[in-house]
């Protein structure tokens, strides 16, 4: 088995390399990243190289000259920057998963890439959102996601490419800082929280979203790409989540560790306007009865890791 990660040097990416070089030996996972700072600094345990996956030849010579087997792309803009700059985004978002698709298709390759909760919309149902419902979202991110997910399907049913995926909610870790989304401030708040003992949220205090520890979320993308085929129903763009919550509900679980933690609030209306049209809670049943998925991490236990790793590493720095 030879593994390409793409966008491996962002959030997610960065600690799915590991993952996977423990999983399968180091130099069978090929990391691979237009940021070449931050890119090389993954060559230290395995092989890296410099790619724009919008890039067909480039990216062609990666898979060949690898012997690529499985794909693992995670390249993309996220939300709050897909707003930004959409153009960008469906450059990236879209033109990028076509560029992989048709070279899974050539190479015989497996590709897992994730949807998100930002593949949802303003008329979806926001409680207990179902794996099958209504799709219209508003952002450039969620126009980006959604039309992947029907993208991926499409190369199933079409050309049978082994294509899988999940639709992941906000990712929290305190490896690599996230890329520019929604729910980043759940990643943020703990750092300000370690160092300043304030943090000042762009959500309302009641804005409830779906989040996920990322040790769940590293292990969603594995157990699913090693799933018997035979077993998935669904393939592409799996509910998953592990807990949902508030910025007032999380900054009260800081503040059982940190108790002159004190959280402030300057709403920004684009990112607001996002988390206002994405689901409060999904329903993640598919998930769990075809690939067996089960979170190990609620608000509690990932606030307690969290905060022991951060003040480890602050106090220490
Ligand atoms: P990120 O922004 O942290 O990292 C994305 C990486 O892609 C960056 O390292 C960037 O340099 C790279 N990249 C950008 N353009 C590229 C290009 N043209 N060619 C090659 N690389 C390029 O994102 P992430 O949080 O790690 O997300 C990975 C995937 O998971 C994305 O598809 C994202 O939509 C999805 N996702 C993430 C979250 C989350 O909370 N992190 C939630 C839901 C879905
Ligand atoms: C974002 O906020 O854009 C991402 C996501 C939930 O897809 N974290």
């Amino acid at each position: 088995m030879k593994v390409l990660v793409t966008g491996a040097a962002g959030q997610i990416g960065s600690e799915l390399i590991q993952a996977l070089r423990d999983r399968y030996g180091n130099q069978n996972v090929v990391a691979s990243d237009i940021n070449r700072e931050a890119g090389e600094k993954l060559s230290g345990s395995g092989p890296f190289e410099y790619g724009d996956c919008t890039r067909y030849e480039v990216m062609k010579e990666i898979i060949q000259n690898h012997g690529i087997t499985t794909i693992y792309h995670l390249a993309a803009i996220l939300s709050a920057v897909a707003e930004n700059n959409p153009q960008l985004a469906w450059n990236v978002n879209i033109n990028g998963l076509y560029v992989m698709l048709e070279l899974a298709r050539e190479f015989n390759s497996s590709l897992f890439t994730p949807s998100s909760i930002g593949a949802f919309g303003p008329t979806t149902p926001r409680n207990s959102t179902p794996q099958d419902t209504i799709q219209r979202p508003t952002s450039m991110y969620g126009v980006t996601k959604v039309s992947g997910e029907l993208l991926c399907d499409y190369y199933y049913q079409k050309f049978g490419v082994d294509t899988r995926g999940v639709r992941y909610p906000g990712i929290i870790s305190n490896v690599t800082l996230p890329g520019g989304g929604t729910t980043d401030y759940a990643v943020e708040i703990y750092y300000e929280a370690i160092r300043n003992k304030t943090y000042t949220c762009f959500l309302k205090e009641d804005s409830y979203l779906d989040m996920m520890y990322m040790p769940d979320a590293l292990n969603a993308a594995i157990l699913l790409m090693e799933t018997d085929s035979k077993k998935l129903k669904h393939r592409n763009a799996f509910n998953v989540t592990a807990m949902s919550f508030s910025p007032k509900e999380i900054s009260r679980e800081i503040q059982k560790h940190i108790p002159e933690f004190k959280i402030k609030y300057h709403i920004d209306p684009i990112r607001q306007g996002i988390a206002d049209s994405w689901p409060k809670s999904m329903d993640d049943s598919a998930a769990r009865m075809e690939w067996g998925w089960s979170p190990y991490y609620d608000l509690e236990k990932m606030t307690q890791d969290m905060i022991a790793v951060l003040k480890k590493r602050f106090q220490s720095s």
